[in-house]
């Protein structure tokens, strides 16, 4: 890249954040980026429900949406790709202006008010979208339409990985506790929780798909299936074996009570009596095991997912699509760790100092209570609470 170009990029991004703050104030001007000629439209449409269809328009707009476009290719510092962020109109549109060809991720965040009680209180959810794009076409101007999901309200509440205090290497009781923060019933029908890959990717941010090692999924039919209900407010405790560990090592937890358990038919391990969340890929021929120091763990609608790249030591990386992802929750004994999951999935970590045996877990500050930061998101309880929450 010449320093002329470096120059422009610069300057661009500076310009695109002027713009966005005249925007705010009700000056509108396109903001622009790099120095290439195509136009983009992009048409933030509601899909959660939230917000009403404009009859005329054929969507549900959604005004003052903050629409960020990220280039997969152009840098303005080494890992900091180019990126441009506007507020879209009343009718949800938002333009762009100079874009170079090139892929881009677009991602969409907004909060909006709901009615949480029959007394009419309101709280806020988030709804948001995510995905990739290619710019083609010189001069063109290309409408995108960016649906926009209620965030989940099933989400990882709480996960068990360090281990019992103990001095065999015991770390069996693992567990991951799921959290119905809603105020309808939901349905764990074909879910999938998955671990991610344990390497940093350095494209992880502009792709629209998480990596992950492995899926384990619940029975059922992905989306439509109404099986497993979880109720409002409801725990759901998935241990990696649901037994009484203390039996084995005293301090280690008695999961015999768990509400599933991940199992493995492809290798010989116990089927307890609690009900299988069940490993998919024959590949693998490991229990749901995660990492006691830095790790993440995905939960997804488990409609889509397919084989990706495989890694040098010949294991099948899988792609599981970032909008069917409905959590994610990335935990490391550093805080300062290089990210493993995407911001798209979660901006931070949980866990910070929590030692290999330690029986320590991290669990959400309030049951539910998600920001996609973990680092906000989560506490270091002194004891896990499968089940329950540390707060009562
Ligand atoms: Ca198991
Ligand atoms: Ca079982
Ligand atoms: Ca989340
Ligand atoms: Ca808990």
């Amino acid at each position: 890249m010449s320093k002329h170009n470096r120059l422009v990029f610069v300057l661009a991004f500076l310009t695109s954040t002027i713009s966005l703050i005249q925007m705010n104030g009700c000056i509108r001007k396109e903001p622009t980026q790099v120095d290439g000629s195509n136009v983009l439209k992009i048409v933030v449409a509601d899909h959660s429900g939230l917000s009403m269809v404009n009859q005329s328009l054929g969507y549900a707009p959604v005004s003052d949406a903050r629409v960020t476009l990220q280039s997969k290719y152009y840098y303005q510092a080494p890992d900091q790709p180019v990126t441009v962020s506007a507020v879209a109109d009343s009718n949800g549109v938002v333009k762009f202006g100079n874009l170079a060809l090139g892929e881009y991720t677009v991602s969409v965040k907004k909060e909006m008010p709901v009615v949480v009680s029959e007394s009419g209180a309101l709280d806020t959810v988030t709804v948001q979208g995510n995905q990739l794009l290619n710019i083609m076409n010189v001069q063109t101007i290309d409408t995108v339409k960016t649906e926009l999901v209620r965030a989940s309200d099933i989400v990882i509440n709480e996960i068990y990985y360090c281990g019992p205090k103990n001095s065999t290497r015991y770390y069996y009781d693992q567990f991951v506790e799921l959290y119905n923060s809603g105020d309808s019933t939901r349905y764990l029908d074909g879910l999938i929780v998955c671990k991610g890959i344990e390497k940093y990717k350095p494209n992880m941010d502009s792709v629209d798909y998480v990596q992950v090692l492995y899926i384990y999924q619940f029975p059922g039919v992905p989306k439509t299936g109404r099986d497993y209900p979880i109720f409002p407010h409801q725990f759901v405790v998935i241990a990696q074996d649901a037994i009484d560990h203390s039996q084995f090592v005293n301090t280690a937890l008695d999961l015999s009570n768990a509400d599933w358990e991940f199992y493995n038919p492809y290798y010989s391990e116990i089927d307890n009596p609690a009900p299988n969340v069940t490993n998919v890929i024959p590949d693998n021929s490991l229990d749901f095991t995660m990492s006691m120091k830095h790790g993440d763990v995905i939960l997804a609608d488990g409609k889509e997912f397919y084989p990706g790249e495989v890694n040098e030591y010949g294991m099948q990386y899988y792609h599981v699509p970032l909008k069917t992802v409905l959590d994610g929750v990335e935990y490391s004994i550093n805080p300062n760790s290089q990210k493993l999951l995407t911001m798209h999935v979660d901006a931070g970590l949980a866990g910070g100092g929590i030692n290999r045996y330690s029986g320590k877990s991290v669990e959400r500050r309030r049951p539910g209570f998600d920001t996609n930061n973990s680092s906000l998101d989560f506490i270091v309880s002194d004891h896990p609470t499968p089940g329950y929450s540390h707060e009562y």
